[in-house]
């Protein structure tokens, strides 16, 4: 019996995904659970497994293809008998729907959905390449050149209606020229200067730069920096042991950063909210999640540490090694990556005096985080040396007007000078 193996749903945000690896060929026998094809979502990287043992008859899809939710990728000759989900063949009837795979997919799948439909399509993490949409609705967007990331869906569960698409159309048509003009005007030929070569964005790159463009273009935002003393921090932690790589109780400079910011969006809950600008509307959070951008080698992710107010420091430093360590190894699971408040980017570790973090819509703030050092501060009687953190708050100027983006950072900046707070 043949029976086609289909790209099952991996999470609610994600309908597209792209072959990596095809890790069978026609004709092979494979076992159930063995992985077919290596598949990247923009979340995760993730093995399909077989459903069930048989024969490959036929791959239909090479390294590089998108593939959708739903779309045929191999056949296989089942080993035996009909199983659920088994193809029909011509004679057979009444016809079944084609089997899809379980939405367990090795270590990103676990937690698929749990969290019920995210209001945030954040990038690579925040990142929201793939929005649920019916294929009807994917057609008319392409038909009206309309980028589905860009698209809130108010259908059930977050789809994108056909209604969506044709808003969203109508809104781009009344956008400012200059601004439709920018994005369509042609490159120069390059090669007329010397030699070029062109490589396609990863899937990673591609969300960040979606979601880049989007957040620029939608959030005006403002940076204001600022600097905290260190010596406690630095004290605390040392007290606590830090230091000792892989200790789980190893307390960084990042899960202070993180738990000091978690207690200040409580006490500001402006920068705990999003901007709904349709109904101009603020819509504040009763949970702090925060999203903490971490470096691979596949580019930027940024998984989200829930309930960062209400977790000991010791909590926050162990989840975030663990997530960042998921991240470089591409084993984030969809949730991971979904419903941040509030995002923290350390660059700390590689240098810097200060920068400006781009807001990850629809958050409408992120604390980017420089290189400590060693600076002067006047006692009242002489100068003495201090660690210091620079911090640069980029906010939604829309909500957050530059005298409470100053308070929050000033606030964020004591909590640092003071941790022993954070304890008590
Ligand atoms: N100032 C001074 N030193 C710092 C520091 C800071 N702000 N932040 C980290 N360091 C130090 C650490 O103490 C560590 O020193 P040792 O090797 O002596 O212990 C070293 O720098 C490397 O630390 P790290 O980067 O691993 O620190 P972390 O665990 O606190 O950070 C994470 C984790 C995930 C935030 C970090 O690894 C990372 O990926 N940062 C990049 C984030 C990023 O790309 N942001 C840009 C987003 S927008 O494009």
């Amino acid at each position: 019996m043949r029976r086609d193996v289909t790209l099952p749903e991996v999470s609610e945000n994600v309908a597209e995904a792209t072959v990596v690896k095809v890790l069978v060929a026609p004709g092979e026998t494979v076992k159930a659970d063995q992985p077919l094809l290596e598949v990247e979502t923009d979340k995760a990287l993730f093995e399909l497994p077989s459903p069930e043992g048989g024969v490959v008859a036929e791959v239909l899809v090479k390294a590089g293809d998108r593939i959708a939710v739903g779309q045929v990728l191999l056949r296989l000759e089942a080993a035996e008998g009909p199983a659920e989900g088994t193809l029909p063949d011509e004679t057979a009837a009444p016809p079944k729907a084609p089997a899809t795979l379980p939405p367990a997919l090795g270590p990103s799948s676990s937690s698929s959905s749990k969290e019920g439909p995210s209001p945030d399509p954040s990038p690579p993490a925040r990142g929201a390449l793939s929005s649920p949409a019916s294929p009807a609705v994917r057609k008319l967007a392409r038909e009206l050149g309309v980028d589905l990331s860009s698209v809130r869906g108010t259908g059930p569960r977050g789809r994108i209606t056909l209604e969506d698409v044709k808003a969203r159309a109508k809104a781009l048509l009344s956008a400012p020229a200059a601004g439709r003009a920018a994005a369509s005007r042609p490159l120069p030929d390059f090669s007329r200067w010397g030699s070029v070569r062109r490589e396609p964005f990863s899937t990673v790159r591609r969300v960040t730069a979606e979601a880049m463009a989007h957040a620029w273009s939608v959030v005006p935002q403002v940076t204001q920096h600022d600097r905290a003393d260190l010596t406690s921090v630095e004290a605390f932690r040392r007290k606590a042991g830090a230091g000792g790589k892989g200790d789980a109780g190893t307390l960084t400079v990042t899960a202070f950063v993180v738990k000091v910011a978690a207690l200040a969006l409580r006490a500001f809950p402006a920068l705990n909210a999003s901007v709904d600008a349709e109904r101009m509307e603020a819509i504040f959070k009763d949970y702090v999640h925060v999203g903490v951008a971490v470096d691979t080698e596949h580019g930027l992710l940024v998984p989200v540490l829930r309930d960062a107010d209400r977790k000991g420091l010791r909590e926050i430093a162990r989840e975030l090694r663990e997530l960042a360590e998921k991240a470089r190894l591409r084993r984030l699971s969809p949730s991971e990556l979904e419903g941040g408040t509030f995002t923290v980017s350390n660059l700390g570790g590689i240098g810097g005096t200060a920068f400006s973090p781009i807001v990850s819509w629809p958050q409408v703030a992120i604390l980017g985080v420089s290189r400590a050092e060693i600076l002067p501060r006047w006692n009242g009687e002489a100068f003495e040396p201090r660690p210091f953190l620079p911090l640069s708050l980029s906010y939604d100027h829309r909500l957050v007007d530059g005298a409470l983006g100053a308070r929050f950072l000033r606030h964020v900046c004591e909590g640092l000078e003071d941790p022993w707070n954070l304890v008590l």
